[in-house]
């Protein structure tokens, strides 16, 4: 019987061990949608290396995502999950695209306009055309949906573009993926600087909860998040570092920020950042044991992403057969 599902697609790059950021933006999200879709979610190697990474650490980073996907709850049985490297269509396609692509529309990337501050004139080529690479990932699949945080909405948008673009250059050979962001934790913010957001390769370790953090140090840090003298539990952007903590508290509980404020009245910052700590070290505990148990199996892990890449491969190279095809490139 043929699979009516509709198709998801998404992806977690190893630049830096993952954050709660990943975790409450991302990975939450998917477990949600696997029943409903036929989802990829792959381990984008590729994307990492966009900026320099120390080989040890990417190969070790790259099994313990695909450790967390499992653990978090996502069914290696019922999803595809593979290595972004191990389908080398995604290069293939990411050429094609990149020739249709446009210098401009990639230069006004705010991503790439923030990492170009950062590296100035030193900035990589590959953290420009990344977006390229992010199109042909979703497009090869023919996703109808990428659930991602906000600020991955950007590219989103320039995939639609790109995917749209190729489509009316040749012929319809793309569905034009949206976006699917989730409520409360569609951004989760450092916890020190709420003003931007918590990111896995962020030099000050107290910005961020690791997803591997021990309980004591998921408490220390907590206890330590910025906050305001206003000394009020408000859901507000007066109050950043507050609103931060009610969405990470939202999100793990499934309680709306409302409430949250209400069940706050007359009790202090102290009393919400307790809270808070306990409900994140609650989520990730467990979490953390499982990764632990499939760290130390790596055979079975190995049988999950050699799967994963089989099935993928299949379906990525039936559109970059098409996407060549109608280029005008002979066929093989
Ligand atoms: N702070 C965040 N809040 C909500 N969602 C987030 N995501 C990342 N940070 C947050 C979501 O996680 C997914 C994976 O992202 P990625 O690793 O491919 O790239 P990223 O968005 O650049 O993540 P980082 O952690 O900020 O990595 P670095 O520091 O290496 O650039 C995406 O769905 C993203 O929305």
């Amino acid at each position: 019987m043929e699979d009516t599902k509709k198709i998801i697609f998404s992806g977690i790059k190893p630049s830096g061990d993952l954050t709660l950021g990943n975790y409450l933006g991302a990975i939450k999200n998917w477990v949600k949608l696997q029943d409903q879709y036929d989802c990829y979610f792959c381990v984008a190697d590729l994307h990492a290396i966009t900026v320099r990474q120390d080989p040890k650490d990417l190969r070790r980073r790259t099994l313990e995502i695909l450790s967390i996907y499992i653990s978090s709850g996502i069914d290696p049985e019922k999803n595809t999950l593979f290595i972004q490297s191990h389908v080398p269509a995604h290069s293939e396609a990411s050429w094609l695209l990149t020739c249709s692509s446009y210098m401009g529309e990639l230069g006004r990337m705010t991503q790439f306009k923030d990492k170009s501050q950062k590296y100035g004139e030193s900035i990589g080529a590959g953290l420009f055309n990344y977006p390229i690479l992010m199109s042909s990932d979703i497009l090869l699949y023919n996703a109808d949906l990428v659930p991602v945080g906000i600020d991955q909405k950007q590219h989103l948008e320039l995939a639609r573009d790109i995917g749209e673009r190729f489509n009316n250059l040749y012929s319809p050979t793309f569905t034009i993926p949206d976006a699917y962001i989730p409520t409360s934790a569609a951004k989760i913010m450092d916890l020190q600087d709420p003003t931007k957001k918590m990111s896995k390769s962020e030099d000050n370790p107290n910005g961020y909860i690791l997803i591997m953090d021990p309980v004591e140090v998921i408490r220390k840090k907590i206890s330590r998040t910025v906050t305001d003298s206003i000394g009020i539990v408000n859901y507000s952007d007066d109050q950043p570092g507050v609103k931060n903590l009610i969405n990470i508290l939202s999100s793990i509980k499934g309680i709306s920020p409302k409430d949250i404020v209400k069940n706050y009245e007359g009790l202090g910052y102290s009393e919400l950042k307790k809270d808070v700590a306990e409900a994140i070290i609650t989520e990730l505990s467990p979490i953390q044991t499982k990764i632990n148990e499939l760290l130390s199996n790596k055979t079975y892990l190995e049988d999950i992403y050699k799967k994963g890449a089989e099935k993928a491969n299949y379906v990525a190279n039936k559109t970059l057969r098409k996407m060549q095809k109608k280029i005008g490139l002979i066929p093989r």
